[in-house]
């Protein structure tokens, strides 16, 4: 039997714009819009208006989940759903009584809510004037938002996060096209990747002004893997040096150290591309740090020295210091393209043991994500046994980080409810729970009523 420390936290994540569908919103978002202009640019021409349903079905999903072992439950508020006025963060009273009715419903089935502030959702008008969190002033309006939340729901809420995955912000909004505006442009993207660490510590500042310590926690989300080099070559070796400090250490070593790695802040000036900052802000992310830390993992990152050399730095792009590879031989997760690797979960383990404090941290996104799962309906089941022994797997490395002394608190699937992808729509399926998104029927599958036992017995067998 494998078992997990006392209280361990069993949940599952989501979000706002992947589950609640668009009704009665009253602005639009960074997806909402790009969907209502190019509804080819996503899988299938299925866009995030309807998605799960949870909007209308809140009630009925959560008692599912709680029936598939979710105690914890991480989702978002939607900032082009609450607000009204961005500018002076007044609300919309159907979105407060929204929120206000999941945190009851999930409070009323024992489900903890851990609450984020951010997950890919740029309210477009924001987007539009301002050019989201290119803008410094955009930072300004996203702290009195979290305030707003802080305000309303913080006498319930207990666990609190500002962003999910600010890398993939950069990467999709900034240098790779993936997500709306689909700007490249490297440069940019170090000021925008500044603006929201920035962002990130100024709603923790209001958070401190508002709560006092240890009464609520507040965090910051990040899509964490160790970067792996291709080989023992330098080249290769210098790559993997660099790529740690770009995706994760610009991320993680603000939020929890307070201020920015040495050598990145180098790197970057000497190439003429250093973020805009003042001392004043540099004290303000100096003096607001996380308390806990969600680690979403998904596939390890692996790279090797750039093959094309050498780029000009007249384009600036994080590429000119590394290429991806590929390994041969890797296990794969064929349907979504992405390498499965589970040792990365012991290895960020003792990364946040020896290099972060040891500060409290938790799996807050892990799963896989699997297409055409009709194929494995059973009596009415989906008999999803690779998803079981990808959890499990997964698991096995968490708790040998565990038992070594990393202070991890909990484990949160990828997702309770198949939900809305950004690119994929409803393609690759993560959840341990059916959506027949034509009826809207949803059916615990295999691998919920085994999270059910996983949850309840803290633990598994081998
Ligand atoms: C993470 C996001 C989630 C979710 C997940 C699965 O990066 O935080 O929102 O989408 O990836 O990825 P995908 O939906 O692309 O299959």
């Amino acid at each position: 039997m494998i078992e997990f420390p006392n209280n361990f936290a069993w949940g599952a994540a989501t979000s706002g714009p992947q589950s609640e569908g668009g009704f009665k919103k009253k602005h639009q978002n960074n997806f909402d819009y790009w969907y209502s202009i190019d509804p080819n640019a996503f899988y299938k021409g299925v866009g995030p208006d309807t998605a799960s349903n949870f909007y209308n079905d809140y009630k009925d999903d959560l008692k599912l989940m709680r029936e598939a072992g979710i105690k914890n439950l991480r989702t978002s508020i939607q900032w082009s759903r609450l607000i009204d006025d961005f500018e002076e963060a007044t609300v919309n009273q159907d979105a407060v009584d929204f929120y206000n009715n999941v945190i009851d419903e999930m409070i009323k089935y024992g489900i903890t809510p851990y609450i984020n502030l951010h997950h890919f959702d740029m309210p477009i008008e924001l987007q539009k004037k301002y050019g989201g969190f290119e803008s410094k002033h955009v930072t300004d309006l996203f702290a009195k938002f979290a305030d707003k939340c802080f305000e309303l729901f913080g006498d319930r809420v207990h666990h609190w996060f500002t962003f999910n995955e600010p890398k993939v912000i950069i990467d999709g909004g900034y240098l790779y096209k993936f997500h709306y505006p689909l700007k490249v442009d490297g440069p940019l993207s170090v000021q925008v990747a500044y603006n929201i660490n920035l962002a990130s510590a100024k709603a923790i500042q209001k958070f401190h002004e508002r709560f006092s310590e240890g009464e609520n926690k507040i965090g910051i989300i990040l899509n964490l893997t160790p970067v792996y080099p291709a080989s023992g070559a330098e080249g290769d070796e210098a790559a993997a040096w660099f790529a740690n400090l770009w995706d994760n250490n610009m991320f993680l070593d603000p939020a929890i150290l307070g201020h920015y790695p040495k050598e990145l802040v180098k790197i970057l000036q000497d190439d003429g591309v250093l973020w805009d900052s003042t001392d004043e802000e540099l004290e303000i992310i100096k003096n607001n740090t996380i308390d806990e830390l969600g680690v979403n993992y998904y596939h390890p990152e692996r790279v090797q020295a750039p093959q094309i050399s050498p780029k000009s730095l007249q384009d600036w792009m994080p590429d000119i210091y590394f290429d991806n590879y590929e390994m041969p031989n890797r296990v794969m997760n064929v349907d979504k393209g992405w390498e499965i690797y589970p040792k990365t979960l012991y290895d960020i383990a003792i990364n946040i043991r020896d290099n972060y404090g040891n500060i409290d941290w938790f799996v807050s996104e892990n799963g896989m994500g699997v297409s055409r799962e009709n194929r494995f309906i059973k009596d009415g089941i989906v008999q999803d046994d690779y998803r079981i022994k990808f959890i499990k797997d997964h698991l096995k490395e968490l708790h040998k980080g565990i038992e070594e002394g990393s202070n991890c608190h909990g484990y949160f699937v990828w997702t309770g409810i198949d939900c809305w992808s950004w690119l994929n729509a409803y393609r690759n399926r993560y959840g341990l729970i059916r959506d027949d998104i034509h009826t809207q029927i949803k059916t615990i599958k295999k691998s919920g009523y085994w999270f059910r036992q996983l949850s309840d017995n803290n633990g598994f067998e081998e």
